[in-house]
């Protein structure tokens, strides 16, 4: 299931260290995980997120989610196009399912990386396709740089994505949904200490874990209030309690992309 281009597309994933495991329960928010059966969560459709597109390789497997911000734009991980090329990839909308042949497949006629992206951990992770063929799907909106009080802790956040629905577990072939608290930065601090990087992401889990984004579902969307305002980056394996999952700060990189998104 999981080809080499897949798993190059993982993202760093620390080794808990016992200070940080000793400090972990201290940062998410309190609230228990909600009873949902991504890991936890729901299956849904691109009907339900017309926005939320598969990446692929050239062979229609996917490996990255992104988001469709307009008809030729989409928001993904700048650590899922490391060693990719224009050639290599393919953006798939309106695709419910991983082995379906339906919706629409588009070439890339540009892939542009943050200048500054070197690791996932560093931050900077983020990436902006151009598509040769337009969706014919509704779009999402994104943060504007402004919007910095969406990460208010306690928040409902909404992750979606084909990702392992466990741990080292297998893809899911059907699209996922879950909701997530977006977690205090003083409390994703706790967790993962000088690899979070306030100014580049957020976290967002529950402090019993149970509910998070995982290997596959990295450039997929987290979205508040129906806004994409974050992209799914990294994190301590997934859904272990005390490691939420890390997302990027998407006010931080809004008018780097929408520069991107008018060129
Ligand atoms: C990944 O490898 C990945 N639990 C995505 C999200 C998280 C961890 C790993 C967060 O694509």
């Amino acid at each position: 299931m999981f080809g080499s281009n897949r798993a190059r597309k993982t993202a760093a994933v620390l080794t808990a260290t016992a200070a940080a495991a000793a400090t972990a329960l201290l940062g998410a928010p309190s609230a228990a995980a909600a009873p949902q059966p991504i890991v936890g969560g729901t299956t849904t459709t691109t009907t339900a997120y017309p926005f939320v597109m598969q990446i692929t390789d050239a062979s229609q497997n996917q490996f990255c989610g992104g988001t469709l911000v307009s008809a030729t734009k989409v928001i993904t991980a700048a650590h899922c196009m490391v060693g990719e090329t224009t050639g290599s990839v393919r953006v798939v909308g309106g695709r419910t399912y991983l082995n379906g042949t339906n919706g629409t497949v588009s070439k890339v006629s540009k892939i542009w990386i943050n200048p500054d992206y070197t690791d996932a951990t560093n931050g900077d992770d983020v990436a902006v396709l151009t598509l040769s063929t337009s969706m014919p799907y509704t779009t999402a909106s994104y943060v504007s740089s402004s919007d910095t009080s969406v990460y208010a802790a306690g928040t409902t956040a909404r992750i979606l994505g084909w990702g392992t629905t466990s741990e080292n577990g297998s893809s899911s072939n059907q699209l996922r949904t879950a909701t997530v608290p977006i977690v205090a930065d003083s409390g994703c601090q706790s967790s993962y200490g000088s690899e979070f990087v306030q100014t580049d992401m957020v976290c967002a889990g529950y402090t019993s874990g149970g509910v998070d984004t995982c290997q596959g579902d990295s450039g997929g969307p987290l979205l508040i209030g129906g806004v994409l305002a974050g992209i799914t980056s990294w994190g301590n394996g997934c859904a272990e309690a005390g490691y939420p999952g890390v997302y990027s700060r998407l006010t931080t990189f809004s008018s780097l992309v929408t520069a991107q998104v008018n060129s």
